[in-house]
């Protein structure tokens, strides 16, 4: 990474590692209530609710939920809780809601958490910096995860591999368990070999608008790393499920339009046919894989190839921070500084 980068965004980008070790050992360590071991044989939806990276970080964490125990997971944002309940809730369900918020300080999600409480729904809360939220929902996993960034990195990553962990916990899958714990010193090593090549993207190229795609799990990593582009660097981005990119959106297609694939082994020939006509359409073509082909090896403009162990749904945290990366550095390219990003507080707290 070249000098001059160094602001805490970029650090806490390069310094994820560590915090998913020290994640991963809270997590290890906490004891669910018995209010959720007391319904382990019940089948109950488990409601993941946040805002912002926080709700992508909500779509990531329930496609986890449901590929890994096969019960049902929603995620919504927190809004959506207390404004349409009868959507969000459905009468009548029981279910287990899962609060997410960095700095637990956002006001829908504390406005969330008081209803669920109303409701006398015991709620399950994750985050970072949050005693706001500690104080409203019933049980509270805090990770030693201190951000000074505006923008979330490896609180979203962090969080996210907390929660897969507690997924992997409840359906008994310890080799997905230890799938998330080679994370750490493999993504040390990817960050040391592939940042540069993203450094290089971002100079060789200037675009005027940003597509990410994925497919089931990485449809909330597509999501939040089209987020990252519009917070650093200010700039028009969107994400689709990628087999959806063709119904439409493709019309936008031009050699100034960026086209990141979050390319998944479960669905990689499909992904790989709607890249290949991307590239055949102009577009310059961005790629995070586990392991590549030459058909993507020669239609990829920059292409990410992780190589990791496990499955693809342990790679979601990896594959976000080259979107992270991406986003910062083109911000940096533009003259903007991503420790202040335009318009943006650290946490949306109304009425302050
Ligand atoms: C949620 C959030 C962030 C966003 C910005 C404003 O924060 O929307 O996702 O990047 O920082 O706040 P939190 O509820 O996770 O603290």
């Amino acid at each position: 990474m070249k000098s001059g980068q160094t602001s805490n965004t970029m650090n806490e980008i390069l310094r994820q590692p560590e915090c998913w070790r020290r994640s991963l050992r809270t997590v290890a360590g906490f004891e669910l209530s018995d209010i959720f071991y007391a319904r382990k044989g019940e089948s109950r939806e488990w409601l993941y609710i946040g805002c912002g990276t926080s709700y992508y970080l909500a779509q990531a964490a329930a496609a986890t939920y449901t590929a890994l125990t096969g019960m049902r997971a929603r995620a919504v944002p927190a809004s959506e809780v207390y404004l349409c309940p009868e959507l969000a809730l459905r009468k009548g369900e029981r279910f287990v809601p899962v609060l997410i918020s960095r700095s637990g300080r956002t006001s829908e999600v504390l406005r969330a958490a008081e209803y669920l409480k109303q409701l006398g729904v015991p709620s399950l809360a994750i985050t970072c910096d949050g005693n706001e939220l500690k104080q409203v929902a019933d049980c509270t996993i805090q990770l030693p995860v201190h951000e000074l960034s505006t923008v979330m990195t490896s609180s979203f990553t962090s969080m996210l591999l907390a929660l897969q962990y507690l997924s992997a916990t409840l359906a008994g899958n310890f080799s997905f368990v230890q799938s998330l714990e080679s994370l750490p010193e493999a993504m040390d090593g990817l960050l040391k070999s592939q940042a540069g090549k993203i450094q290089n993207f971002v100079q060789q190229h200037s675009f005027e608008d940003y597509v990410y795609l994925g497919q089931g799990a990485f449809v909330g990593i597509a999501a939040e790393a089209a987020l990252k582009v519009m917070e650093s660097s200010c700039s028009y981005a969107q994400s689709f499920h990628t087999m959806e990119f063709r119904h439409g959106p493709k019309s936008i297609v031009s050699p100034k339009t960026m086209i990141g694939f979050f390319l998944s082994s479960n669905s990689y020939e499909d992904e790989l046919s709607v890249l290949q006509e991307m590239h055949d359409l102009g577009g310059i073509i961005f790629a995070v894989t586990n392991q590549a082909d030459t058909r993507l090896t020669s239609h990829a403009h920059c292409l990410i190839e992780m190589g990791l162990a496990g499955p693809s749904l342990s790679h979601l945290a990896p594959a976000v921070v080259w979107g992270q990366l991406l986003g910062v550095l083109s911000g940096i390219k533009r003259g903007l500084n991503p420790d202040s990003p335009k318009n943006l507080t650290r946490s949306v707290v109304l009425g302050e």
